[in-house]
């Protein structure tokens, strides 16, 4: 019996040795191979399995001043509660470009957490989200703010959310952002905070007069007005993730 070379399925990076020999019983002849798959000194390490449930510390740090955002600074510049959920890669709180839902409307232009606890319920209830995030504002900013969460694999996605404060309905934060690779859990990320309009007021500037956009429009990334700073967006802050 011949075996082909092409047929022996070897490990990566091992060593084949191949010895031969050809026996004669009767009139067969018989080739005999003889095969060691051995492993070379260099083997990688094989990695273990990812741990089905980590836990993270995010740090919000605000950067939003009279320096950075010199057009009508306001007086009392804060961030409302932090709010958000651990969720599954298959379902959204928010996306630019849709509807601000209730939950969103209420952080955007009240710093309100209540609505969007009830929705991050409602998903935990039909399966797609598993922890609620609260956490506290920035008092004034420039500031700091920090939280810890467990986040697991089948829900490996972060939402996240604070509202620049004063302001109609402008707000920073992360929608979906998955902390597992594909392979492996993240060690580390620092997420620029570009801010963004809820869609569901028309004031101006940080101080307007409430002013509902009728009918809603979809969220979008600020694009005028005193976050809009020599014709770019900067950062007001980060978020900054590391597994604990
Ligand atoms: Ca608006």
């Amino acid at each position: 019996m011949n075996v082909p070379i092409s047929n022996i399925q070897l490990a990566p990076n091992s060593v084949l040795l191949v010895m031969s020999t050809r026996l004669r019983i009767g009139s067969i002849s018989v080739l005999l191979l003889l095969v060691v798959a051995g492993c070379s000194d260099d083997d990688p390490v094989m990695a273990p399995p990812p741990e089905d449930s980590v836990r993270y510390q995010v740090t919000f740090t605000s950067t939003w001043s009279a320096a950075t955002h010199p057009d009508g600074f306001p007086a009392n510049p804060h961030f409302s509660p932090l709010i958000g959920a651990t969720h599954c890669s298959c379902m959204s709180f928010w996306e630019v470009g849709e509807l601000a839902s209730p939950g969103i409307k209420a952080m955007a232009e009240l710093g309100a957490t209540n609505a969007l606890a009830s929705e991050v319920a409602t998903a935990q209830g039909n399966g797609g989200a598993e922890n609620l995030l609260t956490g506290t504002g920035i008092g004034v900013s420039p500031g700091m703010a920090s939280l810890e969460f467990d986040v697991s694999l089948d829900f490996p996605a972060v939402t996240l959310v604070s509202m620049v404060a004063p302001s109609p309905d402008w707000f920073v934060g992360v929608s979906g952002l998955d902390l597992f690779d594909g392979s492996e859990w993240v060690d580390s990320l620092v997420i620029e905070l570009y801010p963004y309009d809820a869609g569901t007021d028309s004031g101006s500037d940080y101080t307007s007069p409430n002013q509902a956009t009728q009918p809603p429009a979809g969220i979008f990334q600020i694009d005028s007005g005193p976050l809009w700073v020599d014709g770019a967006l900067p950062s007001v802050g980060t978020f900054t993730f590391v597994r604990q």
